[in-house]
């Protein structure tokens, strides 16, 4: 049973070059994300009953995921969840500053885009290991910034992420080798705030 399947990216492999090369997007969506839809596969293999629940109903519901399998659904749902919102946040052509409500959302919340880059580049540099830094739907259509470890998604917590930046050493190595902070530094220009505004009014229902 193969319910959960790797979507496409929504761009060719080099369309994020120079920023993100093309070596890493292959990899990256092919091996690690593919191989996160096909463990979440295994699991959820065993479990016929919840055959039908999307990755996102899954994770919400984690402590009520049958114990034998929980980690790896955690693990993998959640690489499966947090990749295949990530693919869409970004592509070519984009950057610049934040537009539509969700730019609004986050001058209100931050002040100028400065400055949430500045907390955003402090959160992704303090996340030691491996992870995940998020901008998420609060309270009133305000946003949040907060950050997870592994594969952990704030979906898990009952909140919807509407922008999410991997700093797994995979997302950027190649490039980058050791040096996160000029990864995430550059990874303002391959994101699509057309494609974060849709995040967030789906997100705000
Ligand atoms: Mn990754």
């Amino acid at each position: 049973m193969a319910e959960f399947t790797l979507p496409d990216l929504p761009y060719p492999y080099n369309a994020l070059e120079p920023y993100i090369d093309a070596r890493t997007m292959e990899i990256h969506h092919q091996k690690h994300h593919g191989g996160y839809v096909s463990k979440l596969n295994d699991a959820v293999g065993k479990h016929p009953e919840l055959q039908g629940r999307s990755v996102e109903e899954l994770l919400r519901g984690i402590d009520q995921v049958p114990e034998d399998i929980r980690t790896a659904v955690r693990n993998n749902g959640g690489g499966h969840a947090n990749h295949s919102l990530f693919w869409q946040i970004m592509g070519p052509d984009a950057g610049g500053d934040p537009t539509g409500d969700v730019g609004e959302a986050i001058r209100s919340a931050f002040g100028d885009f400065g400055s949430f880059r500045d907390k955003f580049a402090a959160a992704a540099a303090g996340r030691f290991g491996s992870g995940w830094v998020w901008l998420i739907l609060g309270d009133g259509g305000k946003v949040e910034m907060v950050d997870s470890a592994n594969q952990d998604t704030p979906l898990m917590q009952g909140r919807v992420p509407v922008l999410g930046l991997d700093v797994w050493e995979h997302a950027y190595y190649l490039n980058y080798q050791n040096r996160r902070p000029d990864y995430v530094k550059a990874w303002w220009n391959v994101v699509n705030w057309g494609a974060v505004e849709k995040q967030y009014q789906s997100a705000r229902g």
